[in-house]
């Protein structure tokens, strides 16, 4: 079955009883039983739940994956990850990553006792240099949030195998229509499902993805202990959505590429970060592990001050101003002030999260009306 059928089918047939198409939201907290411990596969909705289900196997199988599993955010998903780990073992991370990531992996597990290696990805020898015994898991983003850098996911898997080291992919920019990580050689996929598997900002969810069955079943003890899973119309609203994510990418995809353009060609713009320009620093990776480059951009201004940025992101009308992205409509971001404010400000410059950059995440409105927004708002900097 291919990606678009996947999409709309896996994991959901009519309903047992009435035949209604779409998977019920079971709303309920607990699962009639016949006797002491015999149920029919359900039994408490912390557990297990139907809608959630059929969400876990349609997520499973739009990454090629064998297992998938749900969690109540993308943040409760990592944590999860985090969570196979003791103190004292160690992690080789993304520099460039979402600011929440960062804060739950430096603020909350460091303290912990795991050791966070944090190191440009962009050239896969180079993280070789920070693997030793106590190394246990690498974590990357491709591509990454906010600056778009890409990571050679067969290259760095490689290495993972030979070290015996678990390889984590956030596959949230790319989503599976762009790009498969567990084809790759990656052992686990992310998603914060909020994003472009919503794809209508109306939901908060978090997704696993593996092929181990002794992977699942570690993460599945993770999910159902410490409790952090989605409620069923939550559910719902993550299947709903799937069913047209391939039609919104494409357009998310063409309406990107226009954009990017733009901005490149833009007096006021002093640099923009997309993977589809050929001067991306890993354009070949990008073109070869990618199906397209997304809608996922960040541009710096001319003038980078705050009174400039400030003149900039309050002035376009449809460019929502607002955290997030992937869903329908367009949303413009400040990630130094916003999403990834709690990175220390010496790495954020050290990266490149300056003052004067701008996420946007172009939506699939007309791309006329995108353009005029953009250029109005560029004509006030
Ligand atoms: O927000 P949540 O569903 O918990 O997902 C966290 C997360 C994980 N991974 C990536 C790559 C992300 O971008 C995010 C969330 N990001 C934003 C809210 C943002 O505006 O960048």
């Amino acid at each position: 079955m291919k990606l678009a059928t996947k999409l709309i089918h896996a994991g959901q047939e009519p309903a047992p009883g009435n035949g209604a198409i779409m998977t019920p939201i079971y709303q309920t907290s607990t699962f009639v039983q016949e006797a002491p411990a015999t149920h029919k596969g359900y039994e408490y909705a912390r557990s297990q739940n139907p809608t959630r289900t059929a969400l876990e196997a349609c997520l499973a199988a739009i990454e090629n994956a064998k297992y998938g599993l749900s969690f109540s955010s993308g943040v409760a998903a990592t944590d999860a990850v985090i969570r196979l780990l003791l103190p004292g073992d160690e992690v080789i991370a993304a520099d460039d990553m979402y600011g929440g990531t960062y804060r739950l992996f430096t603020k909350v597990f460091a303290p912990m006792g795991i050791k966070f290696h944090f190191v440009n990805m962009s050239d896969p020898e180079s993280i070789r240099a920070y693997f030793n015994d106590k190394t246990k898991l690498v974590w990357t983003e491709t591509p990454t949030n906010p600056l778009m850098s890409i990571t050679d996911i067969s290259a760095v898997s490689r290495i993972c195998k030979e070290k015996n080291v678990l390889l984590t992919v956030d596959n949230t920019f790319a989503t599976p229509w762009l790009q498969n990580p567990l084809d790759l050689g990656a052992d686990v996929v992310l998603h914060s499902a909020t994003k472009y598997l919503g794809g209508h900002s109306d939901v908060i969810h978090g997704c696993l993805m593996m092929n181990s069955a002794e992977l699942r079943e570690k993460l599945y003890f993770i999910q159902k202990s410490c409790g952090a899973v989605p409620g069923p119309m939550d559910c719902f609203l993550v299947l709903r959505g799937l069913k047209t994510l391939h039609v919104r990418m494409k357009a998310h995809c063409e309406n990107g590429a226009i954009i990017a353009q733009f901005l490149k060609n833009h007096p006021k713009v002093e640099k923009v970060y997309w993977p589809g320009f050929e001067e991306h620093p890993n354009y070949d990776i990008a073109k070869t592990q990618m199906r397209n480059f997304g809608g996922m951009m960040s541009f710096v201004l001319k003038d980078g001050t705050q009174a400039a940025v400030n003149r900039m992101m309050t002035s376009t009308k449809l460019f929502a101003l607002a955290e997030s992205l992937g869903g329908v409509e367009s949303l413009i971001n400040h990630p130094a002030s916003m999403t990834h404010a709690s990175i220390p400000k010496e790495n954020r410059d050290r990266i490149g999260i300056v003052e004067g950059l701008i996420r946007l995440s172009v939506g699939i409105e007309d791309i006329d009306d995108l353009l005029e927004d953009l250029k109005i708002a560029l004509d006030k900097v």
